[in-house]
């Protein structure tokens, strides 16, 4: 649900000459990461996700700029601001999420816990919503 949705505060090493951030597969987020993907270039008034994963944890970083993260369970929706690279938003399975507001040159930074799938999606909402409610529904 929303509740295991969080903002993780990675290790920021502060320098003068430039800081620096990390990030450790099962120490700093709850999953190995065996895939990671960027989305860049993306033009103004953009409009990403519109999907859940079956199976799928996530952690979102916005690298450069900034964007708006809509967050749904089923029952609730939350929407986060991303606007710096040492916040990482973990995302577990059965979550929808929607991608909006991207500020030019801003970098959206992911890493996953599987590979690519078409399969692990859920690409329509009333499915998601079924798929919540469980087989006897
Ligand atoms: C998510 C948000 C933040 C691949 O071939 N490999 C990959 O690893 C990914 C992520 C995508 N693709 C292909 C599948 C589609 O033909 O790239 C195309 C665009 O993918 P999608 O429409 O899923 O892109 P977004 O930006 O809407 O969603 C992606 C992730 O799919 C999703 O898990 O949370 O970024």
């Amino acid at each position: 649900s929303l509740k295991d949705c969080k903002i993780i505060d990675l290790p920021k090493i502060e320098d003068p000459r430039g800081n620096l951030t990390f990030v450790e597969g099962g120490r700093h987020i709850p999953f190995d990461i065996k895939r990671v993907y960027y989305l860049y270039d993306v033009p103004g008034g953009s409009h990403r996700g519109g999907h859940a994963h079956k199976g799928l944890h996530q952690l979102l970083i916005a690298m450069s700029g900034s964007f708006d993260i809509l967050l749904d369970d089923g029952r609730t929706r939350f929407k986060y601001h991303m606007n710096r690279s040492y916040y990482g938003l973990y995302i577990p399975p059965m979550i929808w999420r929607e991608i909006d507001n991207f500020s030019s040159g801003s970098v959206c930074m992911v890493m996953a816990s599987q590979f690519y799938d078409e399969d692990d999606y859920f690409r329509d909402y009333d499915e998601f919503k079924k798929a919540l409610q469980g087989p006897s529904a």
